[in-house]
């Protein structure tokens, strides 16, 4: 049995598979791509994921994209260790988490992130550079967003998308009121799905999660953030850095 991922290091969707891995105690060969010097659009990564994005599990030669989707798969595959709740209807919940976490709480976390990170990787770079690089993204969504990173996003968009993390953040609130874990009794793959957005929060957007405006999900973060599965992803995972003209 061979099991290799294609990730890029311990954030957004490459870290709910990292988290799944190291939950289940599974060996895997690792390749970490360097987003932010866009390995994951060159040629030879392009061939395994035509969209040109992270993170891609390879089980016995046979691929499979998207992050949600592979941590079922990983939990169904390798079901010690279960992150998925055995009771229908916290299962039920467990995917009404997950899917929320992909139609919308990603979405304008990740509006935030790339603003941030556009003043970073991409707003300083040659105009020539940055064309040649924007002409081999695979997505067209991509370079939309690859676009908006350098010039720097619609403030009306950006007000929308704090509107949303705002909503998202209440929601969290709300559910942590009434249980431990967003999908019952037991850490489930709605938390481990949920972390990598809520936990950029507090950075990205202090007013809408901090121990004053949220203080369970807070709590819930740490409790997290101590799991021995979560230290160990972290430990050892320094920031990539970015591609300067010249380098
Ligand atoms: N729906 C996909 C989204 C994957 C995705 O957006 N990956 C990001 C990293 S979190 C990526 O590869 N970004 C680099 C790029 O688009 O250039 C999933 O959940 O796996």
């Amino acid at each position: 049995m061979t099991l290799e991922l294609h990730h890029g290091g311990p954030g957004a969707n490459s870290l709910k598979v990292l988290l799944t891995l190291a939950e289940k105690n599974i060996d895997y060969v690792d390749h970490r791509l360097n987003l932010v010097r866009f390995e994951q659009h060159e040629p030879e990564f392009v061939k395994i994921n035509p969209r040109g994005q992270v993170p891609v599990l390879i089980h016995d030669g046979r691929i499979i994209t998207e992050s949600t989707v592979i941590c079922e798969y990983l939990d169904a595959v390798f079901p010690a260790v279960p992150l998925r709740p055995r009771d229908e209807y916290w299962r039920a919940q467990m995917r009404i988490w997950t899917k929320f976490v992909d139609e919308y709480f990603c979405w304008c976390v990740s509006t935030l992130g790339w603003e941030a990170m556009g003043k970073r990787v991409v707003r300083d770079m040659p105009e020539a550079a940055f064309e040649a690089f924007v002409a081999r993204v695979p997505l067209h969504e991509q370079k939309v967003k690859w676009r908006n990173a350098r010039h720097g996003f619609d403030p009306a968009l950006l007000a929308e998308e704090r509107r949303k993390i705002r909503f998202s953040v209440e929601k969290l609130e709300a559910d942590l009121t009434e249980r431990k874990w967003l999908a019952g009794d037991e850490y489930s793959l709605a938390d481990i799905c949920t972390y990598p957005m809520a936990s950029a929060v507090p950075r990205l957007m202090p007013e809408a999660m901090s121990e004053a405006a949220a203080p369970r999900a807070m709590a819930w973060l740490r409790a997290i953030g101590e799991r021995s599965a979560t230290r160990q992803v972290f430990a050892g995972a320094p920031r990539p850095t970015p591609l300067k003209a010249g380098n």
